[in-house]
């Protein structure tokens, strides 16, 4: 089972820490469908260089949107052996045709259902070409194959999901592509979350799901088992998820001290324009006042590019993110995926300027813009990262915290993050990542 990688190695792009934060999560857990006599290895090319001289029965490829080239490359370079390919994921679903030039059988869609169902059909001798999933669901799925994870070498390796999909529809989001025909959003029963958060070591958690606040009664549930599990846990929700009821306290409650939140962007306009009405009327600074107040640091997600943002969007979008203490910023350039609405709208407008999968990266502009210029998205675009990561910034955001140990986590996250690259890199080097797992989870404990 093998995981290319998101990114080429040695790229002006690649990032150490960002490429090894997680396990292939997705490949662990379908590997939980095979035998106890199978011979599995799981392979993950951001990690480790890969071993592709081997014949195996099968091999089974992952893949995401900018892996795909790679993704195809390993997958003829098996095939001319005579090795059996089998690919599933984002990309693949979204493009089916594409990706069967590459693969003997293809998986469109969570693979919960169809890839147990295709391991049967490989072993007596008959897979088909194509697989769709009949049914979705987590429930009672076999434990995710943990003992496949190289830990060491992960700065996080107790990546977990919950649930699949989201609630929402948002027009540039990956998630309807993927779940169409069928339900877009189910988690996994309580008990089996929490069985196994109880399996997994140590304090540190991070939840991989889209919204991890999606369905109240689930996560009221969840939130309340892990009362007293005295875990520190990171995820992501929307703002209005925030800002409604009491399920943030609940989460605070139970260990979560810092959130991915898509905010995306602050015009009305272009939230109508990407169906994210869940955005619309929120304020996005009362909502991150009430997660500082419960000591939960915020990973601000914004998108540029949108058609009615203009040339200030970029300085907006920064000071609006120093001056509400936001711990770390992610910028996108609109990116269409293929599959999803946005591609197809801007398709039918003539907007699509490139299919190289590879530059859709969110920061290239691969889309013909309207209100700023490609060069003036771009430029902008790097601007906002090197104006919020710049020292400055950084301590005028931490200075806009309450507590000094707020201040201190707000500091010691970011500054990690964005201004230690030679150390991840040595320590990446060295296989040695999750030695700093104590560090961060010190910062978690303190942001309060
Ligand atoms: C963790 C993560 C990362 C990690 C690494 C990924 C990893 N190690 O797996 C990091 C931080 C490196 C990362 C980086 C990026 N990411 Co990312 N990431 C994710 C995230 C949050 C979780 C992935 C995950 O583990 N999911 C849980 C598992 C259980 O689901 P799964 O992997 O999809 O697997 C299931 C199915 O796909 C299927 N399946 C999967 N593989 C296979 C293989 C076979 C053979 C079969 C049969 C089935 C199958 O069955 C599995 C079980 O149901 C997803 C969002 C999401 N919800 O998936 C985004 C996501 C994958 N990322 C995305 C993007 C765009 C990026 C970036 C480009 C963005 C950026 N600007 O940083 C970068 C990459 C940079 C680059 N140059 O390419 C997009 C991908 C869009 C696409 N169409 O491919 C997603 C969907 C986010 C989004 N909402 O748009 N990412
Ligand atoms: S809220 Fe987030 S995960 Fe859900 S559809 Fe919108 S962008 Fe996708």
């Amino acid at each position: 089972m093998i995981l290319p990688s998101l990114e080429e190695a040695g790229s002006p792009h690649w990032r150490p820490v960002k490429y090894s934060l997680f396990p292939p999560l997705g490949l662990a857990t379908l590997a939980g469908y095979f035998s106890s006599e199978d011979e599995v290895v799981l392979q993950d090319q951001h990690i480790e260089k890969l071993d592709l001289d081997d014949t195996p029965d099968l091999v089974c490829l992952q893949v995401y949107v900018t892996n795909a080239y790679r993704a195809y490359a390993i997958a003829d370079r098996y095939r001319a052996r005579g090795v059996f390919v089998l690919m599933g994921g984002l990309h693949v679903t979204a493009l089916p045709e594409e990706a069967a030039r590459h693969a003997d059988t293809l998986i469109l869609g969570p693979g919960e259902e169809a890839f147990p169902r295709f391991i049967e059909d490989f072993r007596n001798g008959h897979p088909e070409k194509t697989y769709i999933a009949r049914w979705r669901s987590i429930e009672n799925i076999p434990p995710v194959r943990r003992d496949l994870i190289k830990r060491q070498k992960y700065l996080v390796p107790n990546s977990l999901v919950v649930s699949r999909g989201c609630p929402h529809h948002c027009d540039f989001c990956y998630k309807d592509a993927f779940y169409s025909g069928g339900k877009s959003f189910y988690t996994t029963r309580v008990d089996a979350a929490l069985a196994e958060i109880e399996r997994l070591p140590g304090r540190h958690l991070y939840f991989l799901d889209d919204h991890l606040l999606g369905n109240k009664e689930f996560a009221r549930a969840l939130f309340d088992g892990m009362k007293g599990m005295r875990r520190l846990f990171q995820s992501a929700a929307t703002v209005q998820s925030i800002l409604d009821g009491d399920l943030i306290e609940k989460a605070a409650e139970a260990g979560l001290r810092s959130i991915f939140v898509g905010f995306e962007t602050f015009s009305p306009e272009n939230l109508k324009l990407s169906n994210k009405s869940q955005n619309l009327q929120r304020n996005y600074s009362t909502a991150v006042k009430r997660l500082h107040q419960l000591g939960i640091m915020v990973n601000g997600s914004f998108v540029f590019g949108l058609d009615h943002d203009d040339a200030d969007v970029f300085r907006r979008t920064v000071d609006w993110g120093v001056e509400n203490a936001i711990t770390t910023s992610t910028y996108h350039i609109l990116t269409p995926y293929p599959g999803t609405r946005l591609f197809a709208r801007m398709e039918a407008e003539g907007r699509i300027l490139t299919r190289d999968w590879s530059r859709y990266d969110t920061r290239t502009v691969v889309y013909r813009t309207r209100g700023l210029t490609a060069e003036q998205l771009k430029t902008g675009y790097e601007w906002a990262y090197q104006e919020f990561y710049s020292w400055h910034n950084i301590l005028k955001a931490c200075s806009h915290d309450t507590t000094l140990k707020q201040k201190l986590s707000h500091l010691m996250y970011t500054g990690g993050w964005k201004k230690l690259e030679p150390m991840w890199k040595l320590l990446t080097n060295a296989g040695l990542l999750n030695q700093m797992l104590p560090l961060l989870e010190t910062i978690l404990k303190n942001t309060k």
